[in-house]
């Protein structure tokens, strides 16, 4: 511990750590309930971290309210989700004698420190990060697994180091076709299948892939991956390794539990099935499909007739958000909305529109093209993970 920043981070790790054994009572704002069955959530503020929705205590996983994604294009780092596989999480690291382990099919192994880390040259991403099964509790029929809103999501400026520098510098040998990941994290008991994910050797090496220590300006909050994490803009969050503790080159597929059986799609041009079927095929889940949502109304708003400012968000897996169009006809009609700000095509694009609202109900719906032309379903997909939702979606206000 060289400086009084150090200092805190630590002691706010130890303090955490008793919060998530359950020692501190946390603060216990109120509760909401999800528009699904057994959709009641506490929230409960964890270190670091504003009330947000609870959905299991051990281990912490959190989802953001869905009012925060009205405050702007990026999540505030309190607010931002919180997902972890394993109880075990880490409670304690010293960034002084943190290293990330480089080892595998390289010439040179390495350990590198923070300060290795941060003495390369940086880089910076705005992106979003969304777990596989946002939204999965709207999934009919229901599916199994975290039973999650539209919460679990977020939008942040990531600053770190490309992981091509670092594999070019540890230097990959021929023959090396994936890069494996895996945090600090672990199971509590050791039959449980150890959390670690990878990406094959090219996309490791695209320039897009980073090692991040700084989220928001700031360094990552604990429960988001302190001291260094993953970021695979584009990609679902399974793929952003928190906590990241080594990185392996292979010379043959990675096989293990969540990438051979867990988080894999139907391999089908629409990734869905009929529901209740099981894929034939299935393939690891990849890019985002895109997405569009209005935040300053929620469902069931009470809004007064006339001239009503809508305003939202879109993303995609990397493409970039072409245009949103909106209809206030349950889809008869569509008009252009005005898109905001460009943070980059891994960032959430804000939109905006005027729309005018007869006394009545509306049924808004929301539409995002891309720039490759993608867009998103009216009617929903399904499959059995209950992953990739996007939806258009339907938000229904009374004006009078
Ligand atoms: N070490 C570790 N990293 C992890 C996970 C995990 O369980 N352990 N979960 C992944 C999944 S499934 C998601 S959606 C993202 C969530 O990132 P966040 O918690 O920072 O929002 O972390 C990923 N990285
Ligand atoms: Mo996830």
């Amino acid at each position: 511990m060289t400086d009084r920043g150090r200092r805190d981070i630590l002691r706010m790790g130890a303090l955490g750590a008793l919060a998530l054994a359950g020692g501190v009572p946390r603060a216990r704002a109120d509760a909401v309930t999800l528009p699904f069955g057994n959709g009641e959530r506490p929230l409960v503020a964890y270190p670091g971290k504003r009330p947000l929705l609870q959905m299991t205590a051990r281990p912490p996983q959190l989802e953001t309210p869905f009012a925060v994604f009205d405050e702007g294009a990026l999540t505030p780092n309190d607010a931002f989700f919180v997902r972890y596989h394993l109880a075990d999480i880490p409670s304690e690291i010293d960034p002084e004698t943190y290293r990330l382990a480089v080892r595998g099919h390289v010439e040179r192994p390495l350990d590198l420190s923070l300060a290795d880390l941060k003495a390369l040259p940086r880089t910076e991403i705005v992106a979003v990060n969304q777990c596989s099964g946002n939204s999965r509790g709207f999934f009919e029929p229901r599916v199994a697994g975290g039973q999650l809103a539209n919460g679990a999501m977020g939008c942040a400026r990531w600053t770190g180091v490309p992981l091509k520098a670092v594999l070019d510098e540890a230097g990959i040998r021929a023959g090396a076709i994936e890069i494996a990941f895996e945090g600090l994290d672990g199971p509590v008991i050791p039959e449980t299948p150890d959390f670690a994910k990878s990406l094959g050797v090219d996309h490791a090496r695209d320039g897009t892939v980073m090692l991040a220590f700084a989220m928001n300006g700031e360094d990552l909050p604990w429960l988001n991956g302190y001291p260094l994490r993953l970021v695979v803009p584009g990609y679902y969050g399974t793929y952003w390794v928190k906590h990241l503790a080594s990185v392996r080159v292979l010379d043959k597929p990675f096989d293990n539990f969540w990438m051979k059986t867990a988080y894999r799609i139907p391999d089908n041009p629409c990734a869905c099935t009929e529901p209740g079927q099981a894929p034939k095929a299935t393939v690891p889940i990849n890019r985002f499909t895109i997405r569009s949502f209005l935040t300053n109304l929620q469902d069931g708003a009470a809004v007064k007739a006339g001239r009503t400012p809508l305003r939202g968000i879109a993303f995609d897996g990397g493409a970039g958000i072409r245009s949103v169009a909106v209809s206030a006809d349950d889809g008869r009609n569509w008009t252009e909305a005005r898109l905001g700000a460009d943070l980059g095509p891994y960032a959430f694009r804000p939109w905006t529109l005027d729309l005018d609202l007869g006394p009545g109900t509306h049924a808004i719906r929301v539409r995002a093209t891309g720039n490759d032309g993608a867009s998103q379903p009216m009617e929903p997909l399904w499959n059995p993970a209950g992953y990739l939702r996007n939806v258009v979606e339907t938000t229904r206000v009374r004006a009078s």
